[in-house]
């Protein structure tokens, strides 16, 4: 049902103190009002999951960016741009601690040379090992994007990813009435201009939604102690189960079975170096 609603007065959501009442993939209940298509929000209803960020450093009031996610695809690309690895782990742990699932897809398999793929495969190993799928897709040259629409069929679906890997471009070609401006450098100004910007979700014409999310600093870190970040990197969580000491940061304690296994290969450096930078640096750049 479609309804362009206004907000009632007093509406609050319980536990939370929120500079905005309703997200995107909020489920309400709402109230018709005399003109057609037209209502007010009563209600809305518990969220699955959601995603926040601090209405302002110095603020304690939080915004909620989306709600009700099903999943997350995270944009990257090995060229213009290149996603770090420590974005995308960044990232991916963040969506661990929202308990959303997510997935790697990589974009511009067209601009890949020899060298290139060799850079994919082994992006395709270190995340499998972790524990995520990882697809490839070109929008440009068509490619891979029929298995995508199959698995964004009726999901919300929050894509992520750095600016300039073809977020807008991918939307376009799943829905091509929407006419999302691409090429734009606009995230990383907004972003210095302290505009707010919230995500955007837009609907898909096979069924299912998906939410444009701002850029780097919109989809930030959630807050996670130090000493519960392994617990959003699946593999090191699997692994420190075997630790000598219950609250063994993985770090240089004796009898780590962490370490143990980043010694025989089965955690990969990269993802290793990611944890290790988020639990030693308070003010991180991709917070
Ligand atoms: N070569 C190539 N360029 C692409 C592809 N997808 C997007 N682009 C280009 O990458 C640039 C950034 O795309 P855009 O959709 O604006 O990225 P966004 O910032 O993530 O929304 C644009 O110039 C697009 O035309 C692709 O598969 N291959
Ligand atoms: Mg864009
Ligand atoms: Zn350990």
């Amino acid at each position: 049902l479609q309804a362009d609603c206004i907000i009632k007065g007093k509406l609050r959501v319980k536990g939370f103190r929120t500079t905005n009442p309703v997200a995107v993939g909020d489920r309400v209940l709402f109230e018709e009002t005399g003109t057609k298509g037209s209502g007010v929000i009563a209600e809305v209803l518990e969220r699955k999951n959601y995603i926040l960020r601090k209405a302002s450093n110095l603020s304690k009031e939080v915004q909620i960016l989306a709600a009700n996610i099903d999943q997350l695809f995270l944009l990257i690309t090995i060229s213009m741009p290149e996603t770090p690895t420590e974005f995308i782990d960044r990232v991916l742990a963040t969506s661990e601690a929202y308990r959303i699932p997510a997935m790697l897809i990589i974009n511009k398999t067209d601009l890949a040379d020899e060298k290139g793929f060799e850079i994919i495969e082994n992006l395709e190993r270190i995340y499998n090992t972790a524990g995520y799928e990882v697809k490839r897709i070109s929008v440009k040259a068509s490619e891979g994007l029929s298995e995508i629409s199959t698995l964004l069929k009726n999901k919300i679906t929050l894509l992520a990813g750095n600016s300039g890997t073809g977020k807008s471009s991918l939307i376009n070609i799943l829905n091509p009435t929407l006419k999302l401006k691409t090429g734009e450098i606009s995230e990383y100004h907004r972003q210095g201009k302290h505009i707010t910007t919230f995500p955007e979700m837009h609907p898909l014409p096979f069924g299912g939604f998906i939410i444009d999310s701002p850029g780097i600093r919109g989809f930030g870190m959630a807050d996670m102690d130090r000493g519960e970040v392994y617990h959003f990197f699946p593999e090191i969580f699997e692994n420190a189960r075997n630790c000598r000491f219950h609250n063994c940061l993985h770090l240089d304690e004796p009898g780590c079975a962490v370490r143990e296994a980043l010694e025989k290969g089965k955690i990969s450096f990269s993802r290793y170096r990611s944890y290790i930078s988020i639990v030693e640096d308070e003010n991180s750049k991709y917070r």
